[in-house]
């Protein structure tokens, strides 16, 4: 039975690669290269052809800026089935761009620190991968500097984002009192996600006019940070981003260490991280809610909502023990139901719940993994493994949906997964819980 699930999980992957080196998320809803995506694919493959894995890493970082920034999607070939796409992003503008592809001039949460180190365990020839992780460490370690000089604006080990899309959960509740404070023009185009995806599934048009408003004040100041900083209405400190921020940093530590030498580069990261576990749990922590959530820059205050992102800091290893066990009581209070599937994207007590529309409420395998390896780690195996559990059988029961239902009965639908079919991360993710060595 699992073979055989691994097989198929397999089949997509291999489907959804392409020429170029690189694999996409979806068939027509995402047609390019996407930044965290692609570390999840990495991953996937690892398992089964680690040739491959170091290639899908090896065509993503090579899309990185002179000023070490790594784009959200990488527009390596043509295609009518996505919209926004290179026309409207220009991201050429940045005069530290890359002059080989194009991109969108965001960014999406650092992983690959954290992929390579799973990488170096997976892998059987360590000295094979030692050498692949030589050669392309410093583009990551780059990549946590950009953001460290360039995001922190406060100095304070805590990074922002300038758009919704750079959070990676794109149209969460979180998102709505920002939206609030904007009045972007109605913008005319054709929404290609929708003719892939009932609409049900996925952000309104008045959301879309956001989405492009923020990326159109970006452009007019040329996608500059410190400009962004000043004038982007979102700027948001978030605690998924910089989880695996800091995730990614321990990473970064322990691979160098592996290799040797780098002291500089060992102290850098070594400062940032204690200045980025603090800041999270002083900032970034929630007492009354017994949570993590996220900072609004604009109006410098707390945006009070739980989300699964709320839970990603177990992945990170920041939080103290007092602080795992209060994380994981309000999990299993608010999101943990026998009759639902764990891990809800969003507050199922929430009236801005949704259990069908894409961010605010379904189930996604990716934070799945990232809680089941935190929960894990922090030895809360029985929780873990049922987050871990309910992804397979979500996975088995419906297909490598992209999110899934979070009602274990679903009044409207006979199929619960949603979004975009045969999805790489929903398979390759599946192939790493199935293969993990416990
Ligand atoms: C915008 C590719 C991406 C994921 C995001 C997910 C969705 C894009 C979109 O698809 O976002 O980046 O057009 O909706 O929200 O997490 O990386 O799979």
């Amino acid at each position: 039975m699992q073979e055989q699930l691994i097989q198929r999980a397999i089949t997509v992957l291999e489907n959804n690669f392409q020429k170029g080196g690189f694999t996409i998320p979806s068939k027509g809803l995402y047609p390019f290269q996407w930044k965290w995506d692609s570390g999840f694919i990495a991953l996937g493959f690892a398992h089964y052809n680690m040739k491959r894995a170091k290639k899908e890493i090896e065509t993503l970082l090579d899309a990185q800026w002179e000023n070490g920034f790594i784009p959200h999607i990488i527009f390596h070939t043509d295609s009518d089935t996505y919209f926004p796409g290179p026309d409207f992003h220009q991201s050429s503008l940045h005069p530290q761009a890359s002059k080989k592809v194009r991109s969108t001039g965001m960014t999406q949460p650092p992983v690959f620190g954290f992929i390579l180190q799973k990488l170096y365990e997976i892998a059987e020839d360590k000295e094979d991968i030692l050498k692949f992780i030589r050669t392309h460490i410093d583009k990551v370690y780059d990549n946590h500097v950009y953001f460290y000089e360039n995001r922190d604006i406060n100095d304070e080990g805590l990074v922002y984002i300038y758009h919704n899309w750079e959070s990676g959960t794109d149209n969460s509740p979180m998102w709505d009192d920002i939206w609030e404070t904007m009045n972007p023009p109605e913008y005319t185009f054709e929404r290609r996600d929708t003719s892939h995806v009932d609409p049900a599934q996925r952000p309104s048009k008045r959301e879309y006019d956001h989405y492009l408003y923020i990326i159109d004040i970006a452009k007019k100041y040329l996608y500059d940070d410190t400009k962004i900083a000043e004038h982007s209405p979102f700027l948001v400190q978030d605690p998924l981003f910089n989880a695996i921020l800091i995730k990614s940093n321990s990473a970064l530590i322990q691979l160098y260490k592996v290799l040797g030498g780098n002291e500089d580069k060992l102290s850098y990261l070594n400062e940032q991280q204690i200045k980025s576990k603090k800041t999270l749990n002083d900032k970034l922590y929630n007492d009354e809610l017994g949570a993590y959530v996220h900072y609004d820059l604009r109006k410098n205050m707390q945006i009070p909502y739980i989300s699964s992102s709320s839970f990603s800091p177990l992945f990170s290893g920041a939080p103290d023990k007092e602080k795992a066990e209060r994380l994981v009581n309000t999990m299993m209070t608010k999101f943990g139901d026998e009759d639902r599937y764990l891990c809800a994207s969003f507050d199922p007590t929430h009236e801005r719940f949704d259990p069908r529309k894409y961010w605010r409420g379904p189930v996604w395998i990716n934070l799945n993994w990232m809680l089941y390896n935190g929960l894990k780690n922090y030895g809360y195996q029985e929780i873990a493994d049922r987050v871990k559990n309910d992804s397979l059988q979500l996975i088995e029961k419906y297909g490598f949906f992209e999110y899934f239902d979070s009602r274990k009965s679903n009044p409207d639908s006979e199929n619960s997964g949603y979004g975009g079919d045969n999805f790489s991360w929903s398979a390759a993710l599946l192939i790493d819980f199935l293969k993990e060595k416990t």
